[in-house]
């Protein structure tokens, strides 16, 4: 297995105006955050995916492109989470025999599962693969907060090696790292990159590293060298990129960013606006002048 710390893009797809994939350009976001963002990894079929809005064949080609196409060049973890248990298992196989690095699943979301039904969740995946199981918490959009006992509880799995960390709760976030200080903690907020790497996290995974991945890498390893003024500074310049970002829509925008860049980032899956309007457009030209030039 190949080392899991670092940055991590959350890896984009390219669909076509009809919704279908288009493997060209999911190639070439792919040779982008290797060749040009410099990442340590690809963390595949998350929510920057649009994975949720997919079926399960169309999950399967994305695992199988991007694996093509990174090779062994970066690190690569597959989100196989699913509300659907026996997707998660068939999904979770067929990564583990592409030769992904990891495992990850979002917390089972939608129904208020009990804790119980969360652990037998990550338990019957990690039996059915093999494989290491990094959990992906996003309390946020699951509805599903995972307290300190219940980590401790999930980590006596020796199968379970991390957790992705999309949420704002600094104190959760120290807790946790004081008490698992062997454990891979993610940070999943691109925008609060600096406070996490402060408290100590081994790596990051992040929508908006598909073009800004550069001051992510600078942000995080100068917060581990102590350097936290300059650190701020790359902080303060990506965070008014990410509100441009998002007060533009997120997907679509770094879609946009990316087409500026000759990468054929295509549409977005519908129900979300599958494009921008005349006015978005015109944003992202400003916001690739001024950040990304
Ligand atoms: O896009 C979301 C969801 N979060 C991502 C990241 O946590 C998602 C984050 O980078 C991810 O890793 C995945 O694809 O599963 C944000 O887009 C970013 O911080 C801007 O808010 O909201």
């Amino acid at each position: 297995m190949k080392n899991l710390k670092g940055i991590f893009s959350a890896l984009l797809v390219s669909f076509n105006e009809d919704g279908t994939i288009n493997e060209k350009g999911l190639r070439q976001i792919i040779r982008h955050n290797i060749d040009k963002m410099k990442v340590d990894g690809l963390y595949v079929g998350g929510s920057t995916g649009e994975n949720f809005m997919l079926s399960t064949e169309e999950k399967k080609e994305i695992f199988r492109i991007a694996k093509d196409e990174a090779k062994d060049q970066v690190a690569l973890i597959a989100q196989v989470g699913s509300v659907n248990l026996k997707e998660a298992v068939e999904l979770g196989k067929y990564a583990t025999e592409l030769g992904y690095d990891s495992l990850s699943a979002v917390t089972p979301f939608y129904y208020k599962f009990s804790f119980p039904e969360i652990k037998n969740f990550y338990e019957t995946i990690i039996r059915e693969t093999g494989s290491p199981m990094i959990v992906y918490s996003i309390p946020f959009l699951t509805g599903v907060n995972i307290g300190v006992s219940q980590f401790a509880e999930l980590f006596e799995n020796p199968k379970i090696i991390g957790v992705k960390f999309t949420a704002g709760d600094f104190y959760l976030l120290e807790r946790l790292r004081k008490a698992f200080p062997n454990h891979l903690i993610y940070a999943g907020f691109d925008e609060m990159m600096l406070p996490a790497s402060v408290l100590g996290i081994d790596g990051a995974i992040g929508s908006t590293f598909n073009v800004n991945g550069i001051r992510a890498r600078q942000i995080f390893e100068l917060a581990q060298q102590g350097k936290i003024k300059e650190a701020f500074e790359i902080q303060n310049v990506t965070n008014d990129l990410i509100e441009g970002i998002l007060g533009n829509g997120l997907y679509q925008t770094i879609k946009g960013l990316l087409e500026c860049e000759g990468v054929e980032a295509g549409y977005c899956r519908e129900p979300m606006t599958k494009e921008l309007n005349a006015k978005q457009k015109e944003v992202v030209k400003e916001l690739k002048a001024k950040y990304l030039s």
